[in-house]
């Protein structure tokens, strides 16, 4: 406690300081492989990080071209939910594709 500062108060403030932080945020990343379909690849960026067709397939193309590319940026919970709901997605459909995330 400060010397000026009541107990109730500094727990209001450090309340509040919780409140300002921000969460840690995660990338969501795609990585290319030879065998997932284009096609694929863009349902998965529509359907799971809400992208339209247009934005998708620039996305796709960027992965396909460099090796990765970034799908969003989100805090570490929902990164996880999308990485594992790609994966498992993928999985059903007889896809390779792999999906990563990392400290932003
Ligand atoms: N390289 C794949 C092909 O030629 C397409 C692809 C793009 C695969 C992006 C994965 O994350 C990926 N069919």
């Amino acid at each position: 406690m400060t010397s000026s500062g009541t107990k109730f108060e500094e727990e209001v403030a450090s309340e509040q300081d919780e409140q300002l932080t921000e969460p840690p945020l995660y990338k969501v990343l795609l990585l290319n492989d030879d065998y997932t379909t284009m096609d694929f690849v863009v349902e998965i960026l529509m359907q799971v990080f809400q992208k339209n067709l247009e934005e998708a397939t620039t996305i796709m193309l960027a992965v396909h071209r460099t090796g990765s590319g970034l799908c969003g940026v989100y805090p570490f919970e929902i990164a996880e939910t999308k990485v594992d709901t790609v994966h498992a997605l993928a999985r059903e459909n007889g896809h390779p594709l792999r999906c990563i995330m990392e400290p932003e």
